[in-house]
């Protein structure tokens, strides 16, 4: 049986509805799974987020018709089924708060998180802060979480939120274009740390899903190499294959139980769209 589910990335907004209806699906399928106690969200759920009032303040009108609905509906339904739901920040959806959260009874979670299977220690983490290389990224990160900035942004007007996150937005697709792909990946010491105190670290962000045998150097001295792993999950994208049969993939991970023994693995998951 399935006992913990673990995405990351969906990158969700009103401008992709298949990605939505794909998460809408996911949540039925949990719905459907009576051993789930564990539904993690490591980091952007969302691909923009600028504030739990551009949602929560909202009147019941504007609320019942929003893209959101559906999905705090279900989640209020899996979270009263008896399902943990636990949502970590990631590098696009950090504004989110505790007032979204309480709608459906999740628990904000900081990252690392320690989340132990059986008698392995694993550690979640959204995976941005694995990305020491891409220096520019990680000034960005460093202001951006500061309180008292975040207190600013949030105090503006919607509008003006929207304004300067577009134009955060365009000046880091030009960035990005300038970086090569191995800046973005995850630097190899900051994994080391990582798995200082773990035997496995699963993050996303990356959008590099993969199972990785990660060597570590325990001791200088005893030069004790460890067998440990890196799990990437992969971010949700839709595949066009023809105009008709549109679907969703990603790579997810899960923790089943089996006759007692606990396992934890990668699995695609797919949506087709309607
Ligand atoms: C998210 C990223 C935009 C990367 C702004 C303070 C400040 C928060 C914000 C605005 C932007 C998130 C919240 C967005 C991620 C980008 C561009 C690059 C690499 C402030 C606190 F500084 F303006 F006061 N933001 N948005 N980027 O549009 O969702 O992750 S965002
Ligand atoms: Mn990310």
């Amino acid at each position: 049986s399935v006992q913990q589910i673990l995405i990351s990335d969906l990158h969700l907004s009103a401008d992709e509805p298949a990605l939505v209806q794909a998460f809408l699906a996911l949540l039925d399928d949990c719905l459907a799974l009576p051993a789930l106690s564990q539904l993690y969200i490591l980091g952007d759920w969302f691909e923009v987020w600028l504030g739990d009032d551009m949602y929560t303040e909202l009147d019941d009108d504007a609320k019942a018709a929003h893209w959101l609905t559906p999905m705090v509906k279900r989640l209020k339904a899996l979270r009263v089924a008896g399902c943990d739901i636990l949502v970590m920040h990631g590098n696009r959806d950090f504004l989110l708060g505790r007032p979204f959260c309480h709608l459906f009874g999740a628990r904000l979670i900081a990252e690392p998180f320690y989340n132990d299977i059986g008698d392995t220690v694993v550690r979640l983490e959204h995976g941005d802060a694995l990305c020491t290389d891409d220096v520019k990224y990680q000034w960005f990160r460093k202001v951006t979480r500061k309180p008292l900035v975040q207190w600013y942004f949030l105090k503006k007007p919607i509008t003006k939120r929207h304004d300067i996150a577009d134009k955060m937005r365009a000046k880091s697709k030009q960035q990005n274009a300038q970086k090569s792909a191995a800046i973005m990946d995850v630097n190899n010491d900051a994994v080391q740390q990582a798995l200082q105190n773990a035997a496995l670290l699963i993050h996303g962000h990356t959008h590099r899903p993969a199972k990785h045998e990660v060597k570590t150097t325990t001791s200088a001295e005893h030069v004790l190499s460890e067998h440990k792993w890196r799990y990437v999950l992969g971010d949700w994208r839709v595949i066009d294959a023809g105009s008709k049969r549109a679907q969703v993939q990603a790579v997810i991970a899960a923790v089943t139980e089996d006759a007692g023994s606990t396992a934890l693995d990668l699995y695609q998951f797919c949506h087709r769209v309607r």
